[in-house]
């Protein structure tokens, strides 16, 4: 196996991140090889082949720009693309712009490491093939490390166990079988809907209830894909200044309108069908609790009026926190599901689940038997990726250690002191990490990093890495505006309680996507002066 091969950037990933950057870096005349531990083009989108995976963001926002001709090529066919067009959309890019040559499949990242004397990262992975590279793009995923319940006896189940982002391509036969499904997320509530009329039995194992809002889809016509490209220069321009990389913003304040005009407005964004309900109406939804509470109680009352028996209903509606502090989903007839009589909610916070026995979930009153326990139970959010990663920077610090004793520390959650060279996209402590239409905030951070990439080599310089201040500011800056949101009220992914043993933060930037790009923009005019440069 090749040991000594070396390249001027390595790509950890192949999905939006790791495409783009692949694409960017090799018609800029560098060597790069992307590293991609799965076995086809995607990321997520590779991963995530559970029944119902759609994206949440309309297809002519979640798609890259850098190409006319491929914006002129390529069809969507609907205005929410499911899984299946996203990961052809992607494989689509990858061989119009003969990517795959670049990517080397099967090779999960095991080993980083900065070597100091050449200012080089060594790679190694899990098969053993070795790679160096001056500089390094970890595309590796926000949403990547599946994490998994810690339930006595979980791992001795005698049925089909398996977490969503680990679904088989072959698919998996559903029809006649007794179900069960941990979690109540965006995945879990994806997959909840789509099953709910295929299998024999559906238990839901809820913890916390979503709040969610009504998905519009409509499909794709000829002429209106011809309209929408007519607009693709406006989306362009628009989604790169808005608050989380859509198309819409913030229509007006809470407080400008009347109590009727309110009301008025979340019919008519409820309609509309889309995270506009949550992202494009009143900014306070996210800063005052009384403008929280009252849109909450709208969400509320619509759940309410879809599920048949009140007791039920009351089970599936959030009570100890606000509308948009945790993710929000996107549903179709999610709440429909519990009407059907081949569906039971369980409520886990009061019925435990005490242990896995053979093929029995075992709670407080009662056992249920399944052929297939499905575990929609997320991510280690942000960090995962990374963490699971020996990557060692300079001095033989270990990236795990240091935010595990010191908490996450990032510049623009780009770059991390210590790290030389390294560069993070989609990370911790920027908007990316959550509130930010993943295809924007890629096409911004890999713009970034290529500027400042060429800024190291025409300084005629080997090394970058922010100095251990500028991360202590933008750390400073990041933990302001989180603190002055609901987000960091609630738990969730966003603020890494999901998992134990993380330390409680933000992990998303919230001062919103125009406003990030102004500060990354800024350290770009001031030639990185926030920057060691070696
Ligand atoms: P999420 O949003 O983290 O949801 C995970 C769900 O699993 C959530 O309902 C959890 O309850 C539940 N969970 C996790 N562990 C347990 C245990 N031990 N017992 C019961 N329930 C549990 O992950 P998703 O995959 O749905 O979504 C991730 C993102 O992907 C999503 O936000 C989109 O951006 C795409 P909890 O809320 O922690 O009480």
């Amino acid at each position: 196996m090749e040991k000594n091969k070396k390249v001027d950037v390595i790509v950890v990933g192949a999905g939006f991140t790791g495409i783009f950057a692949t694409h960017k870096f090799t018609t800029l005349g560098y060597s790069v090889q992307t590293l991609e531990a799965g076995d086809g083009i995607g990321g997520t989108w590779y991963w995530n082949r559970y029944p119902g995976a759609r994206t949440d963001s309309e297809s002519y926002v979640y798609q890259y720009f850098f190409s006319e001709e491929l914006l002129n090529e390529w069809n969507w066919k609907e205005k929410f693309p499911a899984q299946e067009e996203t990961e052809k959309y992607l494989n689509f890019v990858a061989e119009k712009f003969d990517l795959k040559k670049f990517i080397r499949f099967g090779s999960k990242v095991t080993k980083a490491e900065f070597m100091e004397e050449q200012k080089h990262w060594k790679i190694r992975t899990e098969d053993g093939f070795e790679v160096q590279s001056q500089f390094l793009v970890m595309g590796s995923g926000l949403l990547s490390k599946p994490q998994l319940p810690d339930i006595n006896g979980i791992d001795k189940f005698t049925g089909k166990i398996l977490h969503t982002s680990h679904w088989p391509k072959t698919g998996l036969k559903l029809s006649n079988k007794d179900v069960g499904i941990i979690g109540t997320g965006a995945t879990g509530i994806q997959v909840i809907q789509s099953i709910a009329s295929e299998v024999k039995h559906l238990t839901v194992f809820q913890r916390t209830p979503n709040y969610t809002i009504p998905m519009n889809n409509p499909r794709f016509t000829e002429q209106k894909m011809a309209e929408l490209r007519g607009q693709y220069p406006e989306i362009k321009k628009t989604r790169q200044n808005t608050f989380a990389g859509f198309l819409y913003d913030f229509e007006s304040s809470y407080h400008e309108l009347s109590q009727q005009e309110r009301l008025a407005c979340m019919e008519r964004y409820w309609k509309e069908g889309s995270l506009s309900f949550w992202i494009g109406q009143f900014p306070e939804i996210f800063f005052e609790e009384e403008a929280n509470s009252e849109i909450s109680q709208f969400v509320k009352d619509k759940i309410r009026s879809r599920v048949n028996d009140p007791t039920i209903a009351e089970k599936l509606i959030p009570k100890d926190y606000g509308f948009g502090t945790r993710r929000v989903p996107l549903e179709t007839s999610y709440y429909e599901v519990y009407n059907r009589p081949n569906v039971s909610l369980i409520d886990v916070r009061t019925n435990e689940i005490k242990k896995i026995a053979g093929q029995e979930v075992i709670l407080e009153d009662q056992k249920i038997k399944l052929d297939v326990l499905i575990l929609a139970t997320g991510f280690d959010a942000g960090t995962g990726a990374l963490t699971a990663i020996d990557l060692h920077g300079r001095d033989g610090r270990l990236l795990r250690d240091e935010w595990k004793k010191n908490g996450v520390s990032t510049f623009l959650g780009m770059q991390v002191h210590g790290y030389p060279n390294m560069f993070l996209v989609n990370a911790p402590m920027s908007p990316g990490a959550a509130f930010c239409n993943v295809p924007t905030c890629v096409d911004q951070q890999v713009t970034w990093i290529e500027n400042c990439i060429k800024h190291v080599i025409s300084e005629g310089k080997n090394a970058i890495e922010p100095s251990k201040k500028s991360e202590q500011e933008w750390g400073k800056h990041h933990d302001e505006v989180a603190e002055s949101t609901l987000v960091h009220k609630t738990d969730s992914w966003y603020t890494g309680t999901n998992v134990k043993g993380k330390a409680r933060r933000v992990i998303p930037y919230c001062g919103g996507v125009g406003e990030y790009k102004n500060k990354c923009d800024e350290v770009t005019a001031n030639n990185f002066v926030d920057c060691q440069i070696y």
